[in-house]
């Protein structure tokens, strides 16, 4: 595998073609929105997209005002639907019949406002309720404040958003960060509609920050990833040197802790090192207990070549109860690296254990868990896109 594990860090020489360099970043060369997920809910409405140009490279510089992002009157509206997927499985779609678990990954710049609209198709009352931006009762998605959807119902929720600014000399924190969603009103605080699938992530993003190339959500709900259990759980895939996201999301009653195989990140809120003076961490390992959400960059294969790597919890009896999964780099030309078919057969042909201790059995309360799932990978690599 040694002829194919890249010399050099991709992001500082011969990018491939659609990728985004740091120093190009800095050098003004703008920021472009590849995924499909930020041409969705970023570049949609063509003035979000087309906003971190040259000027945000003189915000990441942090010698110039940041670039008008978005006006007071920058408000997005979107329709999400709320549908029941089987008898057990209930998620967030974009589309009627197209709700999937995690929901759509949402993405905001700092500044602007998304107002949605949401449609709760089935019979039970849910809500959409965020972390990390600013909304008012109404919008709080809590029985507590009776801002809800009955069955059947339409209701319109609006998150807000500020800019980092400096006031006084003194630099105030802004939206931007790795969030999340989810129902809190199913089950009083949203218990059994987190449990079914209601939730996804939600991207606030500061200019100048680095788009990737994919976006993966990952959520640890209970015993499941993504309400899945190995060899169930998705395949997340990517090519050698494509800058990869990863939005990850804690659920549940359980206590976890994430683990990406042959990568690491700094636990910041880039995942980046912004300099040789950054002295973030630089982990391959993170908590991801309830309510908590951090996301990361990596450029895939960077330093290791490509292959079929392992994402598990690293709670021992979690990952030999199906809480694991496959992160496969394939070369750059898409083709698959030596290898890589035998570990995801060998993983396909896994089945957790039923020796994990009586706790972990009586909290499996995600609708795939409990079970050897069905021996089919899901082939897009993400459920949720
Ligand atoms: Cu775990």
């Amino acid at each position: 595998m040694t002829d194919t594990t890249p010399t050099h860090d991709p992001t500082e020489a011969d990018p491939p073609p659609r990728s985004l360099s740091r120093r190009a970043l800095i050098a003004g060369a703008g920021v472009v929105a590849t995924s499909p997920a930020i041409a969705l809910l970023l570049g949609a409405q063509g003035s979000v997209a087309s906003v971190p140009t040259a000027g945000s490279a003189a915000a990441a510089g942090g010698s110039a005002a940041a670039a008008p992002v978005a006006a007071a009157t920058n408000v997005r509206r979107i329709t999400m639907y709320a549908e029941r997927i089987d008898a057990k499985t209930v998620g967030y779609g974009l589309e009627p019949g197209k709700a999937t678990v995690p929901g759509p990954i949402l993405e905001m710049w700092e500044g602007e406002t998304l107002e949605i609209t949401l449609v709760n198709t089935t019979d039970q009352r849910l809500s959409i309720h965020p972390h990390g931006v600013n909304y008012d009762v109404n919008s709080d998605g809590s029985v507590f404040n009776d801002s809800f959807n009955e069955p059947g119902q339409t209701r319109t929720y609006t998150w807000s958003t500020v800019k980092m600014a400096r006031d006084r000399g003194i630099w105030m924190p802004g939206s931007a960060g790795y969030w999340h969603y989810h129902d809190h009103a199913w089950g009083d605080h949203g218990t059994q509609g987190i449990a079914a699938g209601l939730y996804g992530a939600l991207v606030v993003r500061r200019v100048g920050d680095v788009l990737p190339q994919k976006q993966f959500t990952m959520v640890f709900n209970d015993m499941t990833i993504n309400n899945k259990v190995a060899p169930a759980t998705p395949m997340f895939e990517a090519k050698l040197g494509e800058r990869v996201e990863f939005i990850c999301i804690g659920h549940g009653n359980q206590l976890h802790t994430f683990h990406l195989h042959a990568h690491r990140w700094a636990n910041n809120r880039t995942g980046l090192l912004a300099d040789q003076y950054d002295t973030s961490q630089v982990v391959d390992n993170r908590d991801l207990n309830p309510g908590d959400a951090f996301g990361f960059q990596v450029v895939a294969g960077l330093g290791v070549g490509p292959g079929a790597w392992m994402y598990h919890c690293h709670v021992q009896f979690h990952s030999d109860g199906g809480m694991s999964g496959v992160f496969l780099v394939r070369n750059a030309d898409g083709s698959m690296p030596p290898g890589a078919q035998e570990s995801i057969d060998r993983f396909q042909g896994h089945s957790h254990t039923t020796s994990a201790p009586s706790g972990a059995a009586t909290t499996t309360g995600g609708a795939a868990a409990g079970g050897t799932g069905p021996a089919v990978v899901d082939p897009t690599g993400h459920a949720g896109h």
